[in-house]
């Protein structure tokens, strides 16, 4: 990991960031694939739910959210009467990508029963034209509390709706969509990760593909998996299949335990576009500002309530596939 401890330009860069976040009475959110040196500048890290709802309760007239674009929609969802910035406008999400609401309002046609339960990687519009909205913590929960004589239009991670159909026993129709960067995790990136570290357990996303997936002894969100470490005896060792940016909190709320990548591929392009100077700039500039139009806003936001209902907060309960 880079060291700017003794990195003039970065440390400059750090003192401006303090004080126009001061001037500005904003909060820095950074999700957990972000850099290290954003995530350690940030008020908050998390998924991105949860930095949206911590977001919301502050008393913060601007959110700078480190992250990919749909992140800062949900913030703007949560947060109408603040100013979202997002540090970097062509930050965004292959993931989210594959669905527009164009093509779902097609495929809700051709399914008119249909539950559309939508993962929050996914545009405003996208979750606007939604029943109900789930986080990777909790589509198990979501799928399992929906109506067994309705189908259910699963959008738009094929290898997430794969596995909530799995864990909750229901069909489910899948989307075509996948992110590219846990899709790359492949079994024999695992086999090969077991080799080097025997005695490592592996926790895995569940955005991996569903082969992968089988090799995994715990499968959970960032902050399922998070949680999970936390619970495990010091001097365990993790092969992690997710970005590498989970990592470093991982290490850092965990120094009696070791962990390791599972794969050197698992690198998001988009989430490590975020510099310190796009941040000092952001505050400085009040640029890049996300806007949801209102009533892409109601919709979006009903589905988003609707998940809250049924889970609460969100809860980081996940197990294996076998
Ligand atoms: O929704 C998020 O924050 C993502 C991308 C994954 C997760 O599991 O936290």
């Amino acid at each position: 990991m880079k060291d700017i401890s003794n990195d003039a330009l970065a440390q400059e860069l750090l003192g401006q960031i303090a004080r126009l976040k001061k001037e500005r009475e904003a909060v820095i959110l950074a999700h957990n694939y972000q850099p290290p040196e954003i995530q350690d500048l940030a008020d908050f890290t998390g998924d991105s739910l949860e930095l949206s709802r911590m977001a919301a309760k502050t008393p913060a007239k601007v959110i700078v959210f480190c992250g990919v674009q749909f992140m800062g929609e949900t913030a703007a969802i949560l947060s109408p009467d603040k100013t979202v910035l997002l540090p970097v406008l062509e930050a965004g999400c292959t993931l989210a990508d594959y669905a527009t609401a164009e093509r779902l309002r097609e495929a809700k046609e051709k399914n008119p029963d249909a539950v559309v339960v939508t993962y929050v990687n996914s545009s405003a519009e996208v979750k606007a034209e939604s029943d109900i909205c789930c986080t990777s913590a909790n589509a198990v929960q979501i799928v399992q509390a929906i109506d067994r004589n309705r189908p259910i239009l699963f959008v738009p991670d094929y290898n997430l709706g794969h596995y909530a159909a799995k864990m909750a026993q229901r069909e489910i129709i899948l989307w075509d969509g996948c992110c590219p960067t846990h899709a790359l995790l492949s079994t024999f990136a695992i086999a090969e990760a077991r080799k080097k570290w025997p005695g490592a357990q592996v926790i895995m996303h569940p955005e991996c593909k569903p082969e992968t997936l089988e090799l995994a002894d715990f499968i959970g969100s960032t902050s399922g998996m998070l949680s999970y470490v936390k619970t495990q005896p010091a001097g365990t060792s993790f092969i992690v299949g997710t970005e590498v940016g989970l990592l470093h909190r991982m290490q850092k709320e965990n120094p009696g335990k070791t962990f390791h990548v599972a794969s050197d591929y698992l690198i998001c392009p988009m989430m490590k576009m975020t510099t310190l100077k796009d941040v000092k700039d952001s505050l400085e500039k009040m640029r890049y500002a996300v806007k949801v139009e209102a009533s892409v806003r109601l919709r979006a936001k009903a589905a988003v309530d609707a998940m809250l209902q049924y889970t609460g907060t969100v809860v980081h309960k996940s197990q294996k596939m076998k």
